[in-house]
């Protein structure tokens, strides 16, 4: 680990406390001067360090997404691995390359900014810096391609409770990768899966999930300004790095108990539009039906305009409510 790692680990568990540079120095067993450059880097990356003669340095309220930061909400025994960038391209295509490496289960790629993050369909994600919270956990499960929809299932769960818990707001689920606050989405998922052709079941899969964590600076882009919203109206300290750990943790419980569908009533519960008139949409075409619930492999259960009712997959299908 680098003294600017180190330094960063120890003003996270010093937060708001002033730690001297001979202190530091001596605990992270390094110069002074080593102390005051890695001091100055985590400044230059966005970190709020004040600086007080015969005080030292105190890391002040902030909210920048690192490793350390993250750890510190982790359940203990969850088995994450994290790297975290401050920018980067996309987090699934991160990960994908780790993956494909042969990274071990439980490895998590997360981003404060994306320069292409992607949504389903090659559709994109707007990700910008210093509000959202980008990140993608890799999981490496013995099931089928059907069975692979409970990933994403499950991850919107585990999205919908850590918004509640950092927000004391209700949080409802879009079948079947979108998660929403008040109508507006405030995270999308995207699970990408690899197959082994000896096989023929999943070698590994990585589940991408961003959220609106805070509105960003001038709002939102004009394609998604009446689509998006955002998890905390008002900034709350530390809220990224709460929200990445919880949503790991709680990714990670339901992960285990995958088979069970341990997370099917949360979701069930947060089921948005249960009951009303909904129109299917696959490509150009568009189908009117009612929404009646999801069944237990995660396929929504909808009734037609005669009567008839039946499943439907995730696939490519999006759903919309009929106005
Ligand atoms: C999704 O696709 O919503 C899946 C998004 C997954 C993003 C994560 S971030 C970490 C990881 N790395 C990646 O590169 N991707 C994953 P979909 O259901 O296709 O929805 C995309 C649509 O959502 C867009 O066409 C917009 O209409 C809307 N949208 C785009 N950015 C948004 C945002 N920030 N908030 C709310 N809606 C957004």
């Amino acid at each position: 680990m680098t003294v600017k790692e180190e330094l960063i680990r120890l003003f996270e568990h010093n937060r708001g406390s002033y730690l001297s540079g001979a202190e530091i120095a001596d605990k992270l067993g390094c110069t002074r001067g080593a102390v005051w450059k890695a001091v100055k880097n985590l400044q230059n990356e966005g970190y709020t360090i004040s600086a007080v003669t015969n005080k030292g340095y105190c890391l002040e309220a902030a909210d920048v997404l690192s490793a350390a930061g993250i750890e510190k909400y982790l359940d203990e025994g969850c088995g994450a691995k994290l790297t975290v960038y401050k920018e980067t391209d996309s987090t699934n295509i991160r990960l994908r390359e780790l993956a494909a490496e042969g990274a071990e289960e439980g490895t998590v790629v997360a981003a404060g900014m994306q320069t292409k993050g992607r949504g389903r369909l090659g559709r994109s994600f707007f990700s910008p810096s210093d509000t959202g919270l980008y990140l993608s956990i890799l999981i490496r499960p013995d099931m089928t391609a059907a069975d692979a929809v409970r990933i994403t299932t499950a991850a919107a769960v585990a999205v919908a409770e850590a918004a509640e818990e950092v927000s004391g707001r209700r949080v409802d689920i879009k079948w079947v990768n979108d998660v929403y606050m008040e109508d507006r989405k405030i995270c999308g998922i995207l699970t990408e899966a690899s197959f082994s052709l000896e096989s023929g079941g999943l070698d590994y899969a990585v589940c991408g999930i961003g959220i609106n964590v805070c509105r960003p600076e001038g709002g939102f882009p004009e394609e998604i300004k009446d689509i998006a919203g955002e998890v905390l109206k008002t900034p709350v300290e530390d809220a990224r790095n709460r929200m990445a750990g919880l949503v790991i943790s709680k990714f990670m419980k339901y992960y285990r108990s995958l088979g069970e569908n341990t997370f099917l009533k949360g979701y069930r519960q947060r089921l948005i539009w249960r009951g009303e008139d909904i129109n299917l949409i696959r490509g150009s075409e568009t189908v009117p039906a009612k929404l009646i619930d999801v069944d237990e492999q995660c396929r929504l259960l909808v009734e037609y305009p005669d009567g008839s009712r039946g499943t439907i997959s995730s696939g490519e299908i999006s759903i919309r409510r009929r106005k």
